[in-house]
């Protein structure tokens, strides 16, 4: 490996996999045509999955750019059964405040497509729930460092985790349950936390259907300026 120093820090030689025009044209169809088999999904199996799947899923999350490279996350794993039923109970004392009282008509009206209301079963039945928490600062014994656009560098690394969960043919779900104060609290989880999403993790139940949906085509959601 090439190494030298500029400004007086290390840096190691770049090396890249590149391919020829035809080739990474075929590559990017075929991934795009892999990722739109991506859906959110909301029914889970109970079936166990190996820890290790999770731990190499966090790895790949962890790769994404950050602020400052500061990596402003803190993944919390949760498979004890009465931690997830704590959460779940909180989660539901929420949502269904939320649907009752604190979402607007419109809101309501926007995801009725999806078939969701304030009852959260798969916090319980998914093998795994990971908890995104953004660390608005850094605390080191005493003092407190700062990190840099936290909601980018934690939106992009839970992007990286869902393709990472995709590519090991499980599925998740981004779940928003809000207020999310409860996770703090449950989890124990130190003043520089925040939750930011709370993602179950698992195979689909055995008969799963997800609303059919139509992915914006590229010409709305583009525009090249040549
Ligand atoms: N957080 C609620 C409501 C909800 C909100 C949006 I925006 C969604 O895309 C889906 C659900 C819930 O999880 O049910």
């Amino acid at each position: 490996m090439k190494t030298k120093e500029i400004n007086g820090f290390p840096f190691v030689e770049y090396v890249r996999d590149t391919y020829e025009p035809h080739e990474m044209t075929e590559r990017s169809e075929t991934y795009y045509h892999w990722l739109n088999n991506r859906r959110t999904v909301r029914d889970f199996s109970d079936t166990p999955i190996p820890k290790e799947v999770i731990e190499n899923i966090l790895k790949s999350a962890s790769t994404a750019p950050s602020g400052a490279h500061k990596q402003p996350w803190t993944f919390c794993v949760v498979s004890n059964p009465e931690i997830k039923k704590q959460i779940r109970i909180a989660a539901e004392e929420e949502e269904k405040e939320s649907y009752s009282k604190r979402m607007s008509e419109e809101w309501l009206h926007d995801l009725e497509h999806l078939g969701t209301d304030w009852h959260k079963p798969f916090l319980e039945i998914a093998p795994y729930l990971i908890v995104v928490f953004k660390k608005a600062y850094n605390i080191n014994g005493e003092d407190k460092t700062n990190n840099y656009y936290v909601n980018e560098s934690v939106g992009l690394a839970s992007g990286f985790l869902l393709t990472a969960i995709h590519n090991a043919g499980l599925v998740a779900l981004t779940h928003t349950p809000s207020p999310m104060g409860f996770l703090t609290k449950i989890l124990n989880r130190p003043e520089n936390e925040r939750p930011f999403l709370l993602i179950p993790v698992g195979y689909p139940a055995e008969e799963t259907y997800v609303p059919k949906l139509e992915r914006k085509p590229l010409e709305r959601i583009s525009k090249f300026y040549e």
